[in-house]
């Protein structure tokens, strides 16, 4: 690699890559963030986001356009899609330095060994990033003695790795402006959802950052380093604005890992939002965590426009829920959870996962019971995936269920069964796709319900949007993926 060479005048052209292509995507908020913060610190560079972008399409522009910087972003799902255009852009543009960041490389950053990426961020991308362009831009290229000073890089040094650990996180969140929509393809977030409350499209909003919990098959709060960090409630209400003015939703997910934990901010939202001029405009469906879900809390959720509440209640057995959420998560407060939502009208999802660690055919059973007995408004059942960082992961690992390698190839669908991934030894394999396919079962009588309720919602709109051309050219191009997200997700 060569050092580039750049007028002072001259911008950096920074390209930033979500390697996901897909009908009813969710927006990268994770780029939109980093690239607004970048947009105003480094006024030097000159930022593009690929998202919705088929890769053809992405390789011909950066051919054309050669930026100086290209970073991919990955979860561990779609790093091999991150991994396959890495490796091509090294091929067709040595001379220009590739990032990987995302949520993969944090927590797997033995992946960076053999990958085509020149640097590697981990954790939080908007301190690290910010310095990286610092000292880029004077020398046009990898210093490799100061970025080592810095936490949260990885490098190459010869043929040793430099790892300098997470990255340094903002400590006021208020200091990310508000995600830089403008340069995300936001027309694929606005189509119609089946999934909202009366088929609008829904919006996308994320008001902190991090978890405190320790759950066994979660990545998140490794990610985040066991921390939650809040945006303040003025600036939620400033974005949710935004929101509903700029790009019309009426519906609104709230993506948090914990929204409600923080009871203060909470009052505070509802407060300053029936303030203001959206009271009651929007429609909200937020996460909840049974074991923090108490009548305040869901009278306040009502005050703001939730309507629907998606609790991860994983499954019916105590046994396997405190191996995968640890002590003090009971089976009687997801229960208790569901009365008091359904007093306050909340609809209720559920997501519960099986195939975990020592889960037996009794265990399914379990779940079964709970969907069937707590009349869960919608319910969606996964295999237990094992995600890196994690226990599972370490225990799938350990027994040679995945190879240290795994998320290097494409992933098995989800919703799919993956005998091979079955993590329990206490359950054969016609026992859990028994098993699996009795509790999906359970889970459809609600969907069918929720489905025809759903069609008759169908306006002329809908329709129209749905017949749209991007629409049709992106179901050619996913035609196996059509129904699930279309109408189930
Ligand atoms: C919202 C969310 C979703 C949404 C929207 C996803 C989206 N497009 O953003 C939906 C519901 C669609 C979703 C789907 C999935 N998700 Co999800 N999701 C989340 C959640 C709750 C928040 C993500 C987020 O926006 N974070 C906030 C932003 C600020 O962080 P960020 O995106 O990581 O970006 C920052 C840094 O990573 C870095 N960065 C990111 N990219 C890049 C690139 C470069 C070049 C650089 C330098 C830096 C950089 O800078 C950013 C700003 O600081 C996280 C948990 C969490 N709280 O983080 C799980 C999480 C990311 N999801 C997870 C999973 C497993 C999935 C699915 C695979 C689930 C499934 N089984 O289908 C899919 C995969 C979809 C996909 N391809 O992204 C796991 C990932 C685990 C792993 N090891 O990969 C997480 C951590 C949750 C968990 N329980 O473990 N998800
Ligand atoms: S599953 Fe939810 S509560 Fe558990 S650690 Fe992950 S984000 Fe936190």
């Amino acid at each position: 690699m060569t050092a580039l060479t750049l007028t002072k005048q001259k911008k950096i052209k920074f390209a930033l890559i979500n390697p996901d292509y897909k009908l009813y995507g969710d927006p990268p908020l994770g780029l939109a963030c980093l690239a607004a913060y970048l947009k105003r610190e480094c006024e030097f560079l000159k930022i593009r986001i690929f998202d919705q972008v088929k890769e053809e399409k992405i390789l011909e522009s950066l051919t054309k356009t050669k930026p100086e910087v290209i970073g991919i972003s990955a979860v561990s799902q779609n790093y091999y899609k991150a991994l396959k255009l890495g490796k091509i852009i090294k091929k067709i543009l040595p001379n220009s330095v590739l990032i990987l960041g995302g949520v993969h490389i944090t927590t797997l950053p033995e992946s960076f060994k053999n990958s085509p990426f020149d640097i590697a961020i981990r954790g939080e991308g908007e301190i690290p990033v910010k310095k990286f362009f610092e000292i880029f831009y004077k020398d046009m290229k990898i210093n490799v003695k100061r970025l080592s000073k810095i936490s949260g890089f990885m490098l190459r040094n010869k043929d040793k790795i430099i790892d300098t650990g997470l990255s340094e996180t903002m400590t006021n969140l208020d200091d990310v402006p508000l995600p830089a929509r403008e340069m995300l393809n936001m027309k694929y977030y606005q189509l119609p959802r089946f999934s909202s409350k009366k088929l609008d499209a829904n919006g996308a909003i994320l008001t902190s950052r991090g978890c405190p919990f320790a759950c066994r098959f979660c990545a998140s709060s490794l990610f985040w380093n066991r921390k939650i960090r809040f945006f303040s409630a003025k600036r939620v209400v400033e974005e949710l604005e935004v929101l509903h003015y700029k790009y019309k939703y009426t519906n609104i997910e709230i993506y948090d890992d914990l929204f409600s934990i923080n009871k203060e901010r909470l009052r505070e939202i509802v407060k300053l939002l029936n303030e203001s001029s959206l009271a009651g405009k929007i429609k909200f469906s937020v996460m909840a965590r049974a074991n923090t879900f108490d009548n305040e809390t869901a009278s306040l959720f009502k005050q703001m426009g939730v309507y629907s509440l998606a609790f991860g209640f994983e499954t019916g057995s105590q046994k396997i829920l405190t191996y995968l959420k640890r002590e003090g998560v009971t089976i009687d407060m997801a229960v208790n959870a569901v009365k008091i939502a359904k007093r306050y009208n909340l609809l209720i999802h559920g997501f519960f996962m099986t195939g975990s660690p020592y889960e037996t055919r009794e265990d399914m059973e379990m779940t079964y019971k709970f969907i069937k007995e707590n009349n869960l408004d919608s319910a969606q059942i996964l295999q237990v995936t094992p995600y890196p960082g994690t226990e599972i992961w370490q225990y799938a690992v350990e027994n040679n269920i995945v190879p240290r390698d795994f998320y290097e190839k494409p992933a098995k669908e989800l919703a799919e069964i993956n005998l091979n991934l079955l993590l329990s030894k206490e359950i054969s394999k016609e026992d859990f796709i028994e098993g699996f396919h009795k509790i999906q079962g359970a889970i459809n009588q609600n969907k069918e319900r929720g489905f025809l309720t759903k069609l008759l919602a169908v306006r002329p709109r809908h329709i129209r949007a749905m017949l749209s051309k991007e629409f049709f050219e992106k179901v050619n191009s996913i035609k196996g993926h059509f129904l699930r997200d279309v109408l189930f997700r």
